[in-house]
Order: C-alpha cells, then structure tokens, then sequence
C-alpha cells in the first residue's frame, strides 16, 4: 500500500507524554518484563521498518545479535526524518525517540497501517534501554545520536557521507528494568520469519554474532508461502493453495487456504502483522463465507441432498490450513488478551471477498471442487457418529458421576485448586507413585502403553480408547467445545513419563490431546511436566539427585571422582523406589515442574504436525534439531 501522501515531513508527529512513565510501569507498555517483553523491544523497532516496507520504501531488514548484549536492527527505508520539529525545536529522529507515541503512526496521515502490539514505538524501547544508538542515512549524510535510558546522551551530528538511505536502531536492554536480558535466536527467528510471510517480498535476516547462527525469509509468495509451509509436512489435498485478496476504502484483505487429509483445522488470522490469537470480525467473515459457499455449492450440484443436513463449519473446516491477513488503519483490538479484531467492516469485508473468489474457484475447478465437498461430507458423516459416541459416554459419565476410572488413585482434598493429578506412563511406576506421593493433594493415574495418535484419529474413535477416557472422567471437565474448565478436579495435572524415545513421544502424544480437545489446560497453564533425575550419586551416607549431564558433572565436581562415588543412571520411573520418588519427583518443596505453555499457537501446531504427521523426512530432521529442546527445557509448546 502507498501513503495518500508522501510528503510526511517533520511536523507530523505529534507529542503525547513521558518517558519516565514507560520506566516507572513497563508493563504497561509493553506487556512485561519477562523474556516476552524483552522480545517485544526488538518486534517494536522491527514494526517501524516494516511499516517503511509497507509504505513501499524499504526491501531489506536485519536483525543482528551481538556478542555485547546489543541487538542492532536495520533497514534500507528511507530513513527517520532528521529536520527540525516545528514546534519542539529538535530534530525529529530525536522526538521519535524521547516522545512516547511519536514515530509517525500516530499524526494520521504518515501511514495507513501501523503494527506493533502495544503500539507504543521506538520511544519505549528507547526509555527501557540503558543505551541506544540511532544511525540514519538520508540526504547524502551520515547522522548519529546517542541516548540513555531514554534521555538524550549527545545531540544529533553528522558522522560521514552516503550515497544510501536508511535506518539502524542499536540497544542494550536495561538490565535494571528486565528480569533477562538474553535475546533467543528461535523466538525471534520465528517472529521474523511470520513477518516475512506476511509481508510479501521483504526480505528479512536474523545472524547471531554469539553462535554464528543466520536465516534470511524472503517470500514472494507471501501467505501463500506460508500455508505451503504450514502443509509442508502433511498431504495436500490440491495445488497451489487458494488466493484471495481485495482492497476496499484504504483496507486491504488476504487469503491462503488448502486443504490436507489431516482432521485438524488449522486457521490462523492477522491484523495489522498481529497475530490475532482470539479471532474477530476477520475470521467470522471466513468463516461465514466458506460455509455458505460449500453448502450452497453442493446443494446446486446435487452433491447434498435437500433432505440433508447442511454441512456444519467445523465439517468444511476439518483438514483446513488457512492465513487471514487483514491491514486496516485505526485497528481495534479487544478480548481478554487484546488479540480478537472488533472493527465489524472486516466481517462484510472479508466474507464479500471469500464468498466471491472462493465460489467462482470451486465453478472453475469442479475436480478440486469435487474432492473438497467429499472431504466435507466424510467429516459431517464421522461428526455425526462421533456425537453418538459421545453422548453415550456423556450420558454414563453423567448417570455415575462417582464412578470414576478403576485405575486412578484419588486424592483425599476436594478443593480443586489444591488438587493435581500425575499422568504416569506405566503401571510399575505408576505403583511407586502411588506409594511415594502425598495422598492429600496428589491424585495418580497410570497410563498402560501408548495412548493413541489423537491428532491422527476422529473423536468417536478416540473415546473408544480406555487411557483417553480415563483422562476425560479424571479431569471431570469435559472435552472439545463442551470443555468446561470450571469442573476440572486438579489445578495442575503432570504429565509423567520415562526420559527415553518412548516417554517423550508418549508426552508428546498426552500434549497433543490436551493442545487439541482441552485447550484450556494448555492455555491456562494447568499443564506441567514432571522432572524426574537421571542419575544418582553416592559417596558413603552422601547422596545426589541430577536431572541432566550437566548436574551430573557439578555433583562430580564437589564430590570428587574417585572409585567411592558410585553413579546409577536411571532408565525409567519404575527404577525409583518410592521414597526416591517424593524426595526427587513428588515433594513440592524440592522437585522441579516445567510448565507447559501455548504461546505460540503457530509453533505448536508446527511441532505437532511434524511430529505427528504421515511424513517421516522432516520429523526426523526436526528432532535432530531439537533433541535436546524437546526433551528438556524449552517444552514450552
Ligand atoms: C517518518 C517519515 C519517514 C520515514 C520514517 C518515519 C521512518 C521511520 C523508521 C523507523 C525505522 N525505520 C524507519 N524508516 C523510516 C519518511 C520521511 C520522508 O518523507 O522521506
């Protein structure tokens, strides 16, 4: 999109208020003081370029790590203006960065489009940094200043020539103000490259000067690109993915979707670049379109019936992986989490759109039209027999509500909030857990071999499976869109099984079901995974727990390695007696849990497809790549 008018000088931006605000509460600039804040900094310079990208001024943007704590973000826009501001008398690139909520986005006129969570600009990253150097190439010059903490460290001056233009913003976060202050390469390699699919023909590079590590995304297939990529590891049902894009009063909509011969339904929308997790007036008008046009489509060719029943959403969006990408100026954002998209234009908008372009697809493509409307039919025959299923055991679950699964331990506390419950893989282990735990608080259920492939299964098949429906009448809230968080039993269920392939894929599995029939479990952090040690040490009375190698090694290092020590690896849980269980595993005063995460919808439907799905090539590379990721720290899905 282009700017009415480009002309965008000086005097556009305006002055709103202080940066000693943005020290005093963080959080409510940009979220937190976590890591996720600390990413935050970087997504909000990188907005900026992308916003110069946007407006058609800028091809290339990197990102770069430095050894120093710094992160240095360029690009190739036509550079922050340097003039005068009219009315403050300093040069703009300084009342950009020492004025909250000036940049540009805010005069009503330089952009149409500005991304940003928290839209705050550069300002906030600006006052949250104990240095940040800003370099701008424009006019033939070189210009450079320096700030601290917000405040201006050396006035603007020129430091050289160029014959190019741009903009480089380089900073070390304040230690002061974040909890950490180390940048991780895969958060914001994931962040840059959703970006460079949003944003069609930007190329932008992540290097990390501490790893030598460096990914350059370039696509010009944009969102297409993207729902490509999300398929890559499952089996498309045609190609290419179906486009659909318009423009309509300075807004602008997109669409990529296609199908694959999986059941899950993988829809993700943005606006303005963000990610809206919670949906909106976008996804409704997608999702209002695409079920009329399937049904209507059908009906006229006599694939549906009149006597039949219409084909559902959920029934024309099984197998489904599809971007909605909107850019409208003035964006809202409401909901819990201020993701869901509330400006209603975007829901005649984008339905107009679908139920145009995607009917007259379906007229000039009868044999992809044919292979989607018997894809649907198949999902609404199984839904339906799923319902049976379910009512049936609804109805029994209801009738003996007390009749709860034979195999779980229960505990004794009726309070929920106290309550949690250790999924274990295993019988034998299972016993140690029940003999070693608090029986107050902990409740166990013992889980016998593999549970099964949910995301590879229907619903009817999979309540037919005795370890799914023992989870389900232990957790007592339900499942899929009837889940009902409120009648959970335990705050905290732990999933715990052996530290070898068949364990983490069992976790993998218990992940995906929760991920995918109990949302909120995952969402809401009442997921966790337990931490049981991987070796003991002895030497005489002395005795050490370690989780990982590199406990092992400091255990080593403090009790020496002579011939007394004696180390023993444990293969499984079962190996454990049940005082070795509480002391290592079960005690809250002393165990560690992992919390288990969905910040991410995107990765995590990326993990689980690929770990999941029909092809066998990127699964293994990926648990190449991340063996150790996955198996230990970063099970944040
Ligand atoms: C306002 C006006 C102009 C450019 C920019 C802002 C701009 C800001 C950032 C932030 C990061 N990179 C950027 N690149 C450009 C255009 C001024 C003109 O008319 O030349």
């Amino acid at each position: 999109m282009t700017p009415e008018n480009n002309s965008y000088d000086a005097s556009q931006i305006q002055v709103l208020e202080g940066l000693e605000a943005v020290r005093k509460r963080p959080g409510m600039y940009i979220g937190s003081t976590d890591t996720r804040g600390l990413h935050h900094l970087i997504s909000e310079i990188v907005d900026n370029s992308i916003d110069e990208a946007m407006a058609g001024y800028c091809k290339n943007i990197s990102v770069n790590l430095m050894k120093n704590g710094y992160v240095s973000i360029s690009d190739d826009g036509r550079g922050i203006p340097v003039g005068m501001h009219p009315k403050l008398q300093k040069p703009a690139l300084e009342v950009a960065l020492t004025v909250l909520h000036a940049g540009g986005k805010f005069g009503g006129k330089g952009y149409q489009v500005s991304g940003g969570l928290h839209g705050v600009g550069m300002s906030a990253v600006n006052a949250l940094s104990k240095e940040l150097i800003a370099t701008v190439k424009r006019d033939g010059k070189v210009y450079e200043q320096r700030f601290c903490r917000g405040k201006v460290a050396s006035e603007m001056k020129v430091t050289g020539e160029s014959s190019s233009t741009g903009t480089t913003i380089c900073f070390l976060p304040d230690d002061e103000i974040f909890e950490t202050v180390t940048f991780e390469y895969d958060v914001l390699k994931n962040r840059l490259r959703e970006l460079a699919f949003l944003n069609k023909g930007i190329s932008i590079t992540l290097s990390d000067e501490r790893t030598d590590k460096s990914n350059t995304y370039c696509y010009e297939g944009g969102i297409v690109s993207f729902v490509e990529y999300l398929n890559s590891s499952k089996t498309a049902l045609f190609t290419p993915p179906i486009y659909i894009s318009g423009e309509k009063d300075g807004a602008a909509a997109e669409v990529a979707m296609q199908y694959n011969d999986s059941y899950a339904e993988s829809i993700f929308s943005f606006a303005n670049n963000i990610a809206t997790h919670e949906g909106g007036t976008h996804l409704q008008g997608f999702k209002s379109a695409l079920t009329s046009v399937v049904n209507d489509y059908a009906k006229k060719h006599n694939m549906l019936k009149d006597s039949d029943s219409n084909l559902s959403g959920e029934d024309v969006r099984e197998g489904l992986t599809a971007i909605i990408s909107v850019k409208l100026t003035d964006p809202q954002f409401e909901g819990q989490t201020k993701t869901k998209l509330g400006n209603s234009f975007m829901r005649s908008m984008v339905d107009g759109l679908v139920r145009a372009a995607f009917s007259e697809f379906l007229e000039e493509h009868p044999s992809q039209a044919k292979i989607i409307i018997d894809k649907c039919m198949t999902a609404q025959r199984a839904r339906e027999a799923a319902k049976k299923a379910r009512e049936l055991t609804r109805r029994k679950t209801v009738l003996e509500s007390t009749s709860l699964p034979g195999k779980l331990a229960d505990c004794s506390e009726k309070d929920p909030k106290l309550c949690e419950i250790c999924i274990v893989e295993g019988d034998s282990a299972g016993g140690t857990v029940k003999q070693g735990r608090d029986r107050r608080f902990t409740a166990v259920l013992p889980l016998r071999g593999k549970i099964l492939n949910v995301e590879k299964t229907r619903l009817d098949k999979m309540l037919a499976n005795n370890e799914i429906k023992a989870m389900i009448t232990a957790f007592g809230a339900g499942i899929g869109d009837e889940f009902d968080e409120s009648k959970l039993r335990y705050d905290r269920i732990i999933c715990m099984t052996d530290a070898d392939v068949d364990g983490s894929h069992i976790r993998t599995l218990l992940l995906t079901f929760f991920y995918l029939y109990m949302r909120p479990l995952v969402d809401n952090g009442h997921v966790y995974i337990a931490q049981p040690p991987l070796f003991r040490v002895s030497k005489g009375k002395e005795e050490r727990y370690c989780i990982d190698e590199a406990e092992l090694e400091a255990a080593l290092d403090e009790m020496g390695r002579d011939n007394k020590v004696d180390i023993q690896r444990y293969k499984g849980l079962g190996e454990m007696n049940e005082q070795q269980m509480w002391d290592t595993t079960l005690n809250p005063e002393t165990r560690t849990l992992l919390q288990v995460t969905s910040d991410d919808a995107m990765a995590a439907d990326e993990i689980f497809t690929i770990l999941m799905g029909d092809k066998v090539e990127p699964r293994r590379e990926f648990i190449e790549e991340n063996a150790k990721l996955i198996s230990q720290e970063d099970l944040d899905i």
